[in-house]
């Protein structure tokens, strides 16, 4: 009699589980590859935005692709600038140059001579510099080089 109810016991305890068990790998399947947290998730496991950058497993998938600056958009990708300002926003590398830079990293400095931008007077010679550029008045002329006057002028 009391075999007979620990055996009853038994086949209900293993029904019971097999039913718990037929939906748990699915529930902790979904749990790895959601958590970042999770440091037993492989590496392929990241979420979008997300990826392990470091080959460290230990810390999962620590680097934020959206707002990184060492791994903006993707693993490696830094983003900066060499005369400027660069902001990872959304995975895009926001570059703003200062003034008299350009480039992808603002590391060309602007010819302002060549290109014509330099406000320097007609009797002055432009000098390219970095960041910049000068005016220096002509010989026979003097002022500050965006506005160049005859010296002698009367006599002329
Ligand atoms: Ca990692
Ligand atoms: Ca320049």
């Amino acid at each position: 009699m009391r075999m007979v109810f620990h055996t009853c016991w038994i086949v209900m305890w293993m029904v019971g589980c097999g039913a718990s068990t037929s939906t748990a790998p699915d529930a902790g399947q979904d749990d790895a590859r959601i958590g970042n947290t999770d440091t037993s998730a492989p590496v392929a496991e990241c979420n979008r935005n997300r990826a392990d950058c470091d080959g460290e497993p230990a810390n999962g998938c620590e680097a934020d692709l959206r707002s990184s600056q060492d791994h903006c958009g993707k693993c490696g990708t830094v983003c900066e600038a060499e005369h400027g300002s660069a902001d990872c926003v959304a995975n895009v590398c926001v570059v703003e140059c200062d003034e008299g830079y350009a480039g992808v990293a603002c590391e060309e400095d602007v010819d302002e001579c060549a290109d014509g931008t330099a406000l320097c007077a007609a009797d002055a010679l432009c000098t390219n510099e970095p960041g910049g550029y000068t005016c220096t008045c002509n010989e026979y002329f003097e002022g500050t080089g965006s506005v160049c006057t005859a010296i002698c002028g009367d006599g002329m």
